[in-house]
């Protein structure tokens, strides 16, 4: 009981040193802020604006396409008005390690919205601006939310990461909170295969 106790206070300084980064998508067709430095342990919650944004993790590579293994993807999160979702989604930080992402809808990756986390030396994001603004679009994501947790904003599961409410992403262990954004994804399927 002693030393679980310890652990747990451990575990609880050491998460408290790791901070919350807001994102907004949208309105426009940017990420605010996009050029993002941030440490192991960091939450980027990803907060939704008018039209019908998202968020997957991008390639370097090749602009307003996915990463090949992992990575994440908020589905759809349509907003009327000007207010925001209440649905954010939190995609943990593991590492250091450059972090690209865009948002899938439409032309939005082509006119400018993506970003970038721990851009490395000689990889700016112009140069993914640049790239993304010569391709035809996105090719279409996947449409299930995957790699983060989507939850109320201000809920400790928007912040914490987790919700035992959630269903289990098969890939790779991402939990899904009921929310709009679920709910779009789900919409975003139908779609999809009509
Ligand atoms: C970090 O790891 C978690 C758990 O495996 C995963 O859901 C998340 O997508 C990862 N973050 C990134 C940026 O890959
Ligand atoms: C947050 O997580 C708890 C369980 O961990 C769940 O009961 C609750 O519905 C979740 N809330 C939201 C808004 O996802
Ligand atoms: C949001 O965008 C997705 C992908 O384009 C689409 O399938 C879905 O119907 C849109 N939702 C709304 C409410 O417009
Ligand atoms: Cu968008």
């Amino acid at each position: 009981m002693k030393s679980f106790q310890i652990l747990a206070t451990v575990a609880a300084a050491a998460m408290a040193s790791a901070k919350t980064i807001r994102i907004d998508s949208g309105p426009m067709l940017e990420f605010k802020p996009d050029n993002i430095m941030a440490e192991a342990g960091d939450m980027l919650e990803f907060h939704f604006y008018a039209r019908n944004h998202s968020v997957a993790q991008g390639d370097f590579a090749s602009a307003c396409q996915p990463v090949k293994t992992a990575g994440f993807f908020s589905g759809y999160v349509p907003v009327m008005g000007t207010s925001e979702s209440e649905s954010v989604f939190t995609v943990k930080v593991n590492d250091t390690k450059p972090i690209w992402f865009y948002c899938t809808q439409g032309q939005h990756c082509k006119g400018g919205m993506v970003g970038v986390v721990n851009a490395p030396q000689g990889k700016t994001l112009d140069m993914y601006k640049t790239a993304a603004a010569a391709t035809n679009g996105p090719a279409g994501a996947a449409v299930m939310a995957f790699g983060g947790t989507m939850a109320m904003a201000g809920s400790a599961n928007a912040t914490e990461g987790s919700g035992s409410d959630g269903k289990m992403n098969s890939a790779d262990g991402g939990v899904r909170a009921t929310s709009a954004g679920v709910l779009a994804a789900m919409a975003g399927l139908v779609v999809l295969m009509m």
